[in-house]
């Protein structure tokens, strides 16, 4: 049923229309109350990745560093993670658990992210689960140690991964996305939710 890379499963197609609709809309409800923005690297470089995200905590980058924090940049807490979202990460990852983040990353036309680890989270064993909307993004793995061989797929609109095991800590990032390849969204371009355990 999933497909498998690098330790990555990857569920293609796992919503099916209505579904991403319906998670489309309540992205939209949170993105009014806690608006995307550009977080700084530690290089004082903005990331073409617009960010925003829902839960106890979200992620912020700037000068001083990556890390979690409880408020959005305007000094809100962050809304709630949408229920259709919990009801993903509790369908998929079967944890009585609940996520403490939700990342919402928006790639509008040339965005990408880096080869980087996800490793701001306290205890590993938690997997992360992410939802793919929009248009496809093409999908780089490798393994646990930087400068390794890697492999890549492209996620498309509706496609869950499960990042758990050994592929938890493994580099990761987004090359390109297609820009225009999905009508999901009105303007374009690509959502990616993350939902993670931080602490
Ligand atoms: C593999 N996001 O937010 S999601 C991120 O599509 C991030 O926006 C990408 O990398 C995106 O940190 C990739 C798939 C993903 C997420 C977390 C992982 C793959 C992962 C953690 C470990 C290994
Ligand atoms: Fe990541």
């Amino acid at each position: 049923e999933a497909l498998e890379i690098r330790g990555v499963r990857v569920f293609r197609g796992a919503l099916d229309r209505p579904s991403q609709e319906a998670l489309v809309e309540a992205i939209r409800a949170l993105a009014r109350a806690a608006p995307p923005f550009s977080p700084v690297t530690r290089w004082g470089r903005p990331m073409s990745v617009r960010m925003t995200a829902a839960g106890r905590y979200g992620w912020f980058s700037d000068r001083r560093g990556y890390r979690y924090v409880d408020r959005h940049p305007s000094g809100r807490p962050w809304p709630a993670i949408p229920a259709p979202v919990l009801e993903i990460w509790r369908a998929i990852a079967g944890l009585d658990r609940a996520p403490d983040c939700c990342l919402v990353n928006y790639y509008g036309e040339g965005a990408r992210m880096g080869l980087h680890q996800d490793r701001d989270e306290a205890d590993f064993d938690w997997p992360v689960v992410s939802v793919s909307l929009g248009d496809a993004a093409l999908f780089r793995v490798g393994g646990a140690e930087r400068g390794g061989s890697t492999e890549s797929i492209w996620l498309q609109s509706g496609d869950l991964a499960v990042l758990g095991g050994a592929a938890r800590l493994a580099y990761h990032g987004i090359d390109r996305i297609r820009f225009g390849s999905s009508d999901l969204l009105p303007k374009g371009g690509r959502i990616n939710l993350t939902l993670r355990v931080v602490d």
